[in-house]
């Protein structure tokens, strides 16, 4: 397409505004052009000052809204599924925030209304794919130079979790980040999960099991165990060390600046995710935009997001019963081979 391509934002929290911000000033050839939100008030704020945004409360309003041409889902997982089915039928393209769904089987049906329309439409978004330093690590793994991964030894601390978060999110709202990098570091599907947890630290809130480790293992015999701890209290950390037969490679050390002074040194540590991974959200979305606008679909696709949610679901069974338990995934379709 040779004109700027109008993006529906469908949900206006924390997300969605941050990539409503984006488009608006770090994205060329694309603009705003539709926001929707059920609090139409976060909705309003979320669209001041985009010349020709027009505001909703219904997201079906917004992808009818004049000058739509791609979609970002920004809303909460439950509301994905309906949202996707109804860009199918428009014909819109996608980028979806991860989640793709909260369950594998809506994540199973999505896959399977794409497959009916005979072409890929959707990018999820697992952003982690579009940060430097995991580019690097990929690249890395793949160059073969290293010989075979044997483990990836991962952490995932967030400084504190919102109030709605549950024992199970720590699975597959954090994790879940874990388990789509490692599928696609690796090259490897995850085939069993097992979770452990300490008694839970005394930041944690009543009732959330806090720190739990996660233990994924891949269909090529490599072991990836994730720490994921989400009231840590210092910060945003995510790390991830390959281990390998012949040399080990680790990301994530945050050291972008070393301060020396007064005896000590340090540097400062990202307090959430939209600052630690804002370059790989500028990318993720420009790559999309700009693969949208070629008419291409590029980046994690449904079957992705259907994969990542078939191991929460086992990796959720684990917390529950303390049994490794076996990930139940379809035979993947041919459009997605
Ligand atoms: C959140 O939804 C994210 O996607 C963050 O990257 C993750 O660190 C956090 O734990 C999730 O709740």
């Amino acid at each position: 397409m040779s004109g700027t391509l109008g993006i529906a934002v469908l949900g206006t929290g924390r997300m969605g505004a941050d990539h409503v911000r984006r488009i608006d000033r770090m994205i060329s050839g694309a603009r705003v052009a539709a926001v929707a939100d059920p609090d139409g008030d976060r909705a309003k704020e979320a669209a001041a000052g985009l010349e020709g945004c027009t505001v909703h409360t219904d997201p079906a309003a917004a992808l009818a809204a004049p000058g739509v041409d791609a979609v970002l889902i920004a809303s909460p997982g439950p509301a994905h599924e309906a949202a996707l089915l109804e860009c199918f039928a428009r014909d819109l393209p996608v980028l979806c925030e991860k989640p793709l769904t909260p369950d594998a089987a809506g994540a199973l049906r999505v896959v399977e209304a794409e497959q009916r329309r005979g072409r890929q439409l959707v990018q999820v978004g697992f952003m982690r794919r579009y940060d430097a330093e995991y580019e690097q690590l990929k690249a890395l793994l793949d160059g073969g130079g290293l010989g075979r991964p044997l483990f990836l030894h991962c952490r995932h601390r967030n400084a504190s979790s919102p109030s709605f978060f549950t024992s199970e999110m720590l699975v597959n709202d954090s994790v879940v980040h874990e388990v789509d990098a490692a599928r696609w570091l690796l090259g490897q599907e995850i085939t069993a999960v097992t979770v452990l947890s300490p008694r839970p630290s005394p930041a944690a809130p009543e009732g959330l099991r806090d720190p739990q480790l996660v233990l994924l293992e891949t269909s090529g015999g490599a072991i990836v165990d994730v720490e994921i701890f989400v009231n840590c209290g210092f910060g945003y950390q995510v790390q991830c060390e390959a281990v390998c037969a012949s040399g080990s490679a680790r990301i994530g050390d945050g050291h972008a600046m070393v301060v020396q002074s007064g005896g000590r040194w340090g540097g400062t540590i990202a307090q959430d995710y939209t600052v630690r991974f804002a370059d790989a959200y500028d990318r993720q979305v420009r790559r999309w935009v700009d693969a949208v606008r070629q008419g291409r679909v590029a980046g994690p696709s449904v079957w992705d997001g259907y994969a990542a949610a078939a191991v929460s679901e086992a990796g959720v069974a684990a917390l529950h019963t303390g049994a490794r338990t076996a990930v139940d995934l379809a035979e993947r379709p041919p459009l997605y081979r």
